[in-house]
């Protein structure tokens, strides 16, 4: 009896502590609440980004991961998509008076994010603010450095780490052991070691879409990571393919088609068909599950990982389009690109898409590393052979974190860096660099006639007239700046607020030299993950 009453007595006690500590917790850890933001645009140049009918899915899959894995109050306010401009974003994030503010920004949205914080800091100073996304994953001290309004930056792939951050947040912990995170302690930035990426991309939650308003179209991400090195990107995702499962890439598309009935999927991935079983796979689900005829869908993918064979799969799929990086005619400078592809690869996977009667969009960059007229006019040639139904041609940007600007900012390869004002960073229209052997207004009259040469060389008047009619915006910017002869955009900006430099303007600005370390640091970074993520067996946990 004695034995009993003891063990009775032993487990009341325990029985209370763990309420107790069940209890500590409630009262100590408040429940977060942070606001997701992609900033307002400073004006609508291209309206097909800058107007999107989506929203932006890195956003929806940090709300995803961390609704699943924490408690937490989350609105996203995707101001793009809502067509909100700054004043109607500040007012609907301060009547949030979220905790902590998350924005996203590539290198072109990072000022547009900057002026949004500084706005929140003033009216909310106990808010936190957080930036993440390519910009500075690329150069996180530079950005803490010229925008005081960021708190921390989140350097790389965000779902562990911002749920990290949310629960330090809660129970008012240091941000020293959170990996891949940059902030300010007495002054002074910190910078923690790299966050790893994850492994496994089914363990992700779906993204979070119903924080958003329905859109007519989803971008989803079926994997993550590039194992090539071109020199005008920076693989922000890792040269490891990190791949979903095909039931579990099926079951997201589903799920949307029947709660949004979008019109249209794409597919955000750099590479759909880097592994080309399993894209094949993926490919047969689609036409099995019929989506191809709910909805229009279109892949980007790599002239190395396609054959007539998966043509015919897209095309008995209904895919609308298969995108395709060409980049330029130039032989030399497909050797030099470290995209793996060579002129015999591109004609033989567009010849395939073609005979298998499938929409093929490809993507031209021009201002190649020692680009001249000669090589420009070989790209404007293969276009024109080429011939694909949607030709888009961008201007070479130097993007933080890539070899280009790299030899941008050390004056190589022709190029000569003009600017590190990053509203210039735009590929179809900015101004950021000028090329040695070619003024800017030669390359972009090019431009200009490389769309007009594929289309009416090859016949195609009633589509150039739609092509012309579709992208009117960003085409008379085009003939604006080559006409008055402006080096910049800027002038086309006309929906920065009044105070937009000098709210953002902190007397830093990023040094060319910066452009050069962040290179190599990035580089560092990349084959440390690679040869880490090689080790592991990238298995996805289930088959279709
Ligand atoms: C799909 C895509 C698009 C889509 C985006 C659609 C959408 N709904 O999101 C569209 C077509 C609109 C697009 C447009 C452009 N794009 Co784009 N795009 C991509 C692509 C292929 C994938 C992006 C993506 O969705 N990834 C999946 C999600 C899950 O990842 P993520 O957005 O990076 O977010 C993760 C992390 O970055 C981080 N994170 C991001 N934001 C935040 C915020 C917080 C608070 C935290 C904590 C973390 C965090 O956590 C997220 C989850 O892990 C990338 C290449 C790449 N691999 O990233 C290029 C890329 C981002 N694009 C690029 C560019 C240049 C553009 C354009 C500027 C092109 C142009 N016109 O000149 C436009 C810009 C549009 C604009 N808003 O101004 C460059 C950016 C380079 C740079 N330094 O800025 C990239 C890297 C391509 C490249 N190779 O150069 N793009
Ligand atoms: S193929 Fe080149 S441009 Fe495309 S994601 Fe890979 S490295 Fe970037």
């Amino acid at each position: 009896m004695p034995v009993v009453a003891s063990l009775l007595m032993i487990f009341w006690e325990l029985r209370k502590k763990t309420l107790y500590n069940c209890v500590a917790m409630k009262f100590d850890e408040k429940i977060v609440r942070i606001c997701l933001v992609n900033p307002p645009v400073i004006g609508v140049m291209e309206p097909w980004y800058d107007t999107p009918d989506f929203g932006r899915t890195g956003l929806a899959y940090l709300a995803g991961y961390l609704r699943h894995f924490t408690s937490v109050e989350i609105k996203i306010i995707d101001a793009k998509f809502e067509r909100l401009d700054f004043a109607q974003t500040i007012k609907r994030i301060i009547d949030f008076n979220p905790d902590i503010v998350g924005f996203t920004a590539f290198t072109n949205e990072i000022k547009p994010a900057a002026y949004t914080a500084t706005k929140i800091k003033q009216a909310l100073s106990s808010c936190i603010t957080v930036i993440g996304g390519v910009h500075v994953t690329a150069i996180p001290k530079e950005t803490l450095m010229e925008f005081f309004a960021f708190d921390i930056g989140v350097i790389g792939e965000g779902e562990q780490t911002l749920l990290e951050l949310c629960n330090a947040v809660a129970i008012g912990g240091s941000y020293r052991d959170i990996a891949g995170v940059i902030y300010r302690e007495e002054g002074r930035l910190v910078i923690t070691p790299p966050r790893a990426r994850i492994a496994d991309q089914d363990s992700i939650p779906f993204p979070a879409w119903d924080l958003l308003p329905p859109a007519k179209t989803y971008y989803i991400q079926s994997e993550r990571g590039c194992p090539f090195s071109c020199i005008f990107c920076m693989n922000p995702n890792g040269k490891v393919a990190r791949k979903r499962s095909v039931s579990n890439v099926i079951d997201e598309i589903n799920l949307l088609i029947s709660t949004f009935k979008p019109n249209r999927i794409s597919f955000g991935d750099e590479l759909f068909s880097v592994d080309m079983e399993r894209a094949k796979n993926l490919i047969d689900a689609i036409k099995v599950n019929k989506i191809g005829e709910k909805v229009k869908w279109d892949v980007q993918t790599h002239v190395h990982y396609v054959d007539y064979e998966m043509f015919l799969q897209f095309k008995a799929a209904n895919v609308d389009r298969v995108e395709l990086g060409i980049e330029t005619g130039d032989a030399e400078s497909l050797r030099k690109m470290g995209k793996g592809t060579n002129l015999g690869k591109i004609f033989a996977a567009i010849e395939a898409g073609k005979k298998a009667g499938v929409n093929i969009g490809t993507f031209f960059l021009l201002g190649q590393p020692n680009e001249t007229l000669k090589s420009l006019q070989s790209t404007v040639d293969l276009a024109v052979k080429l011939n694909p139904t949607l030709p888009m041609f961008g201007l070479m940007t130097p993007y933080p974190g890539t070899e280009v600007a790299k030899m941008a900012a050390k004056g190589e390869a022709g190029y000569k860096l003009l600017t590190t004002n990053w509203d210039e960073y735009n590929k179809q229209i900015g101004g950021a660099m000028e090329f040695a052997n070619l003024t800017r207004r030669q390359i972009e009259w090019f431009q200009v006639k490389a769309y007009l040469k594929v289309y009416l060389l090859n016949y195609r008047f009633a589509e150039l007239i739609r092509f012309v009619w579709d992208y009117r915006k960003a085409a008379f910017e085009v003939f604006k700046k080559i006409l008055f002869k402006r080096n910049s955009l800027t002038h086309s900006l006309n929906q920065k607020p009044k105070d937009y430099e000098e709210m953002i303007y902190n007397n830093y600005t990023t040094e060319k030299e910066t452009l050069i370390s962040a290179r190599d640091e990035w580089n560092d970074y990349q084959s440390n993950e690679a040869k880490r993520l090689k080790t592991l067996k990238l298995t996805t946990t289930s088959k279709y």
